[in-house]
Order: C-alpha cells, then sequence, then structure tokens
C-alpha cells in the first residue's frame, strides 16, 4: 500500500519509448507530486538525458536495487520486461502500473480504469495492470450505457494507428511513405506487409482460434475491466496508416432498448467522454483531432436497425494518452488520494 506523501518519488520504465515519453509529459501537465522522477531504459539509451519541469534527468538502467525509496513506478518497456521486473519492484515496496500486456489477465492483478472500476485498486498487491489501449476507450464509452441497459453483446472492428506498437513503426510509416512518394524501393521491417497507403487487419500475433492476440485481448480484458463476465464480445483489429489515435466502430446489443437520443444524453454526462455528433456539419470524431487529447470522442450514434435493442457508434482516442500513459498517470492519482 501506498503512504501518504506530500510528494512521491516516481519511476518511469522504458522512458525512452513512445509511451514513456508521454508518461514523463503528463505527469508535467497534470502536475502530479513528484518529489523526484526517476528514468529507465535499456543500455540503448545509457547517455540519455530527458526534459521533465525544464530540468534533464538522465537515463539509469534496471538492477536489482533500482526501486529502493521509488514509491510509484510506470511500466511501459514490455511485456518481457514486465514480467521480470515488476515483481522486482513490488517487492521493495513500490506500487507499480504496469501498461504492458503481461500481468492483466492475472486474477491478482487489478485491471484498471478509474472511470470504469477505480474501486478494484482495493484490492492490489503491488502491481496494477493499465489495459490495452483499445479496450480502455472502448470501455470508457460502455460502462454508462452497461448501467443503465445492461449490454448482452459487443461487436467491434478498431482501426488501429501506428503508434502503438511504437517509436519504430512510426518510423517506418514515414519512411514507406516518403520513399513511395520518391518512386523508391521500401523497407519492410516492423509488420509483415508494407503498412503505408495500406490497412492490415492483423495486430500482434494469430492464436490457435484464427484470432489475433489483440482481439482477445478486447474479449478477455472488457469482461474484467466491467466486472461482467457474461458480456459477449467479438473483435476484429485491424492497423491503419495513421501516426497517432485510435478508431473503433462499436455495434452493441443491450437488454433494455435505449434510443440514439438517450444513448447521446448518457455520454454526454460521462466521465471522461467527449460526444462529437453532428452529421449534418460533417462533425464526427477524428484521429487527427484527437491526438494529443485526453477525452473518448464518440459520434456516429445510431440505432441498428437489424435488431431490436441495438446501438451503433465510433469511438476514437488517442492511444498514447488515454490508451496510454494518461491511463497510467490517472491511475496513480487515484492510488495517492487512496493512500494514507
Ligand atoms: O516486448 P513487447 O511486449 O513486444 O513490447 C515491445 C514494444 O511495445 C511497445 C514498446 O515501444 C516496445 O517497442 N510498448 C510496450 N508497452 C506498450 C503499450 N502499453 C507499448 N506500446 C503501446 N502500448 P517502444 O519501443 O516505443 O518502447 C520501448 C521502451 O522500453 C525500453 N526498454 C527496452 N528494454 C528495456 C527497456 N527499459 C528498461 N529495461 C530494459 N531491459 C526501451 O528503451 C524503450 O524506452 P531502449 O533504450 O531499449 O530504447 C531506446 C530507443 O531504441 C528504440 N529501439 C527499441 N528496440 C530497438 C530499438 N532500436 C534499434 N533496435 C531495436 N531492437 C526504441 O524505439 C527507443 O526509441
Ligand atoms: O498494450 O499497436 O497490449 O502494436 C501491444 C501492441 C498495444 C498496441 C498492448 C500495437 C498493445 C500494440
Amino acid at each position: 500500500m501506498l503512504k501518504k506523501k506530500e510528494k512521491y518519488v516516481v519511476a518511469v520504465v522504458g522512458a525512452t519509448g513512445a509511451v514513456g515519453n508521454e508518461m514523463i509529459a503528463v505527469l508535467e501537465e497534470r502536475e502530479f507530486p513528484v518529489e523526484r522522477l526517476r528514468l529507465f531504459a535499456s543500455e540503448r539509451s545509457l547517455g540519455v538525458k530527458l526534459n521533465f519541469k525544464g530540468e534533464e534527468v538522465s537515463v539509469e538502467t534496471l538492477s536489482e536495487e533500482s526501486f529502493k525509496g521509488i514509491d510509484i513506478a510506470l511500466f511501459s518497456a514490455g511485456a518481457e520486461r514486465s514480467k521480470i521486473w515488476a515483481p522486482v519492484a513490488a517487492k521493495s515496496g513500490c506500487v507499480v502500473v504496469d501498461n504492458s500486456s503481461q500481468w492483466r489477465m492475472d486474477p491478482e492483478v487489478p485491471l484498471v480504469v478509474p472511470e470504469v472500476n477505480a474501486h478494484d485498486l482495493k484490492w492490489h498487491k503491488g502491481i496494477i495492470a493499465n489495459p490495452n489501449c483499445s479496450t480502455i476507450q472502448m470501455v470508457v464509452a460502455l460502462k454508462p450505457i452497461h448501467d443503465v441497459a445492461k449490454i448482452k453483446r459487443v461487436v467491434v472492428t478498431t482501426f488501429q494507428a501506428v503508434s502503438g506498437t511504437g517509436k519504430k513503426a512510426m518510423d517506418e510509416l514515414l519512411k514507406q511513405t516518403v520513399d513511395l512518394l520518391n518512386f523508391k524501393e521500401i523497407k519492410i521491417e516492423v509488420y509483415p506487409h508494407q503498412i503505408a497507403f495500406n490497412v492490415l487487419p492483423h495486430i500482434d500475433k494469430f492464436l490457435e482460434n484464427a484470432y489475433t492476440k489483440e482481439e482477445m485481448k478486447m474479449v478477455n480484458e472488457t469482461k474484467k475491466i466491467m466486472g461482467d463476465p457474461s458480456i459477449r464480445v467479438t473483435a476484429t483489429t485491424v492497423r491503419v496508416p495513421v501516426f497517432r489515435g485510435h478508431s473503433e466502430s462499436v455495434n452493441i446489443e443491450t437488454e433494455k432498448k435505449l434510443t440514439a437520443d438517450e444513448v447521446r444524453e448518457l455520454l454526454r454526462k460521462a466521465p471522461g467522454v467527449a460526444v462529437i455528433d453532428n452529421p449534418e456539419k460533417n462533425e464526427y470524431p477524428l484521429p487527427i483531432y484527437a491526438s494529443g487529447k485526453d477525452e473518448v470522442f464518440v459520434g456516429r450514434i445510431r440505432e441498428d436497425e437489424s435488431i431490436d435493442n441495438g446501438i451503433n457508434m465510433w469511438i476514437v482516442s488517442d492511444n498514447l494518452r488515454k490508451g496510454a500513459a494518461l491511463n497510467a498517470v490517472q491511475i496513480a492519482e487515484e492510488l495517492i488520494k487512496m493512500a494514507v
């Protein structure tokens, strides 16, 4: 458990990555009570200095002793690193908020989106998991609907930005685009196919059931965060040549009938949600506008005319902010509210 203090020693593990960078920015912007910031990455980044509140902070490498004196550690260095280092950190009394997929489905680890299930933080044992980016933005919009009308089934298709994969993928999209426009040969390294000017129905690895791991994360994590294993979810996750901001086409079937107006009303009042739904003015959520913002944007809200109690909507959010860094910092904010 976190001890109440005026300011906390905070660590970012994976500080030089796409999500780690954003974590540092979000801690600064939200004026998180940081006594001292410690930054960790691999040996590749030794010597790198990153800016926090106008001061340079040197990147360190991890060792068994690293977590001594650290109160809160935000991890985003991939599942392999979290598997090894999150328990080491927790053992030295530090509370870990882990962005990787490593601990999310562990029954001993709460999986938290503060707007949906902040109450689950009460039972943490030193590690708290930050959900998958596509799942986070979806459940923020689903929760207020589920509370009044009980969602029976969700059918979701995602349109995911390359920044979810990390910096290398962002470089690859940029480089392929420039090379193609200059009639040069392209290099394909990060994804199995060209990503520039293309759409890939493939995120993370394929599993035995023919779904991808990303798709099954959406299925399983949604049930765990919403605390309702009866919600049926099916997902198709797709990579698109967008740098930042995941978009989702979401169809839901509810037990109780809701009109599109009722859904808009519910979502207008929902924490963390912004409704943009004026089709007559061509206004709907777009990843280029969601980029750099904190909200989960919802639009194209309409009744599914093919079933009795169905709603279609379009959900967009910045995958590096609400989908990763912001959600992790919000979890840390909840933790310090609960500290005694
Ligand atoms: O292992 P996984 O689960 O498959 O996940 C790996 C990828 O997922 C991203 C992450 O992006 C990583 O590439 N990622 C992880 N969690 C995510 C989430 N929730 C997520 N993406 C979205 N949502 P990344 O590359 O932007 O960040 C990786 C960070 O982790 C640091 N790191 C690596 N090993 C570490 C470590 N930190 C501590 N201890 C270790 N042992 C990593 O630091 C980075 O901060 P770095 O020093 O290794 O990277 C510095 C720069 O080098 C680039 N790079 C990465 N791999 C290679 C590389 N360059 C050349 N060759 C490589 N093989 C990085 O892009 C970074 O800019
Ligand atoms: O958090 O977009 O499980 O490639 C791992 C892969 C997030 C997105 C996770 C990607 C993800 C990601």
